[in-house]
């Protein structure tokens, strides 16, 4: 399973359903069908239902200065997905579904995002994972009318744009330091997501974002930059680790300078941590470590990474080089493991 066709197959049909949408809604898109490296078929979903959740107020954000901004919690949903029963040519022993969802309905317009939260459940609200059969392979969100800071529109970046958000299962979340957020305005953004049903019964399931915003009108936030950092970067993310510890490096030399203030990891099964350092001051940034083990619904697989936040956790100058360390210790060869790091940079 590539990421990179993923998101090809994606942005054809994004692209189609981007031209005959209408803002604000979830668009119709043609079918098609493509073969996975794991052998299963991916079938892209037809007229997404993304019905968002009202609005609820939630707790006041920032801390900083005298106007306290309101902060608000939007509960994004996108499906329910069909996911097809299990035939046991996937990956996992499943069956991989891939959707895209070229527009969507957006957690808020003219606001500035400072968390979001994701997940996958049923149509009562309970978790999906693998605890019933279902995982959630990856999700990516991105901003198609911007460029992405480290692929610009090279590779995915062609397809993408800016790549904003992504979770793999363990489902980890990016949340702002008070005072931090990520501008939206009212161009649509877009998702991704590959769905995975482990189950010998066909499942529906919504992944859903919670979303913390505040609206521009009420505050002007510091805005946030995210920086896609991957071993396999502008690729379909994927790169190959041996039987064994293994130890991987990818650079990046910085094009912007700024503040970060979140950073947050994504690896696989057998993957021990992901650390993003500032190689040019020799400076380590944030080490993103891999929870397993604790939760039952995750049956042992990947569970949560932890994440960094600060104000800032540390400022890069253009020209800095920055470095991703990804480390493994796989009980096989494994080639469709990642090492990625979003960075939340405020540009300076
Ligand atoms: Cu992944």
């Amino acid at each position: 399973m590539t990421v990179v066709s993923l998101l090809v197959v994606g942005v054809v049909a994004g692209l189609v359903a981007i031209a005959i949408s209408v803002p604000g809604r979830a668009a119709g898109m043609p079918r098609a069908r493509r073969a996975l490296a794991v052998a299963a078929v991916a079938t892209i979903a037809i007229g997404l239902s993304a019905a968002a959740a009202a609005a609820a107020p939630a707790a006041p954000a920032a801390p900083k200065g005298d106007v306290v901004p309101q902060e608000h919690t939007t509960t994004v949903r996108y499906g329910p997905f069909f996911l097809p029963a299990a035939d046991g040519g996937g990956g996992h022993g499943g069956q991989m579904v891939t959707y895209a969802a070229p527009t969507f309905d957006m957690p808020c317009q003219d606001c500035y995002i400072t968390g979001i939260q994701p997940d996958m459940v049923y149509a009562d609200g309970s978790e999906a994972n693998y605890h019933t059969g279902a995982m959630l392979h990856h999700l990516v969100v991105f901003d198609p009318s911007k460029n992405d800071v480290t692929c610009g529109r090279q590779g995915v970046g062609l397809v993408t744009g800016q790549r904003v958000f992504a979770a793999g299962n363990e489902r980890t979340g990016a949340h702002m330091p008070p005072g931090y957020g990520y501008r939206l305005g009212h161009m649509p953004l877009g998702a991704l997501a590959e769905l995975m049903n482990m189950s010998a019964q066909p499942q529906q399931v919504s992944v859903t974002l919670q979303v913390s915003w505040v609206d521009a009108a009420d505050a002007q936030l510091k805005e946030v930059t995210p920086v896609w950092l991957d071993v396999d970067n502008c690729g379909d993310s994927q790169y190959t680790v041996p039987e064994g510890r293994s130890h991987t490096t990818w650079t990046w030399e910085s094009s912007i300078a700024g503040d970060i203030v979140t950073v947050g990891g994504h690896v696989h099964d057998h993957g021990i941590s992901i650390t993003l350092s500032n190689a040019t001051r020799d400076e380590e940034i944030c080490e993103s470590v891999a929870g397993f083990g604790t939760d039952p619904r995750y049956r042992g697989h990947i569970e949560s990474m932890s994440t960094c936040a600060g104000d800032p956790l540390a400022t890069v100058a253009e020209g800095d080089v920055l470095s991703i360390d990804s480390y493994y210790d796989s009980p096989h060869r494994d080639d469709s493991v990642m090492g990625i790091m979003l960075a939340y940079i405020h540009q300076r």
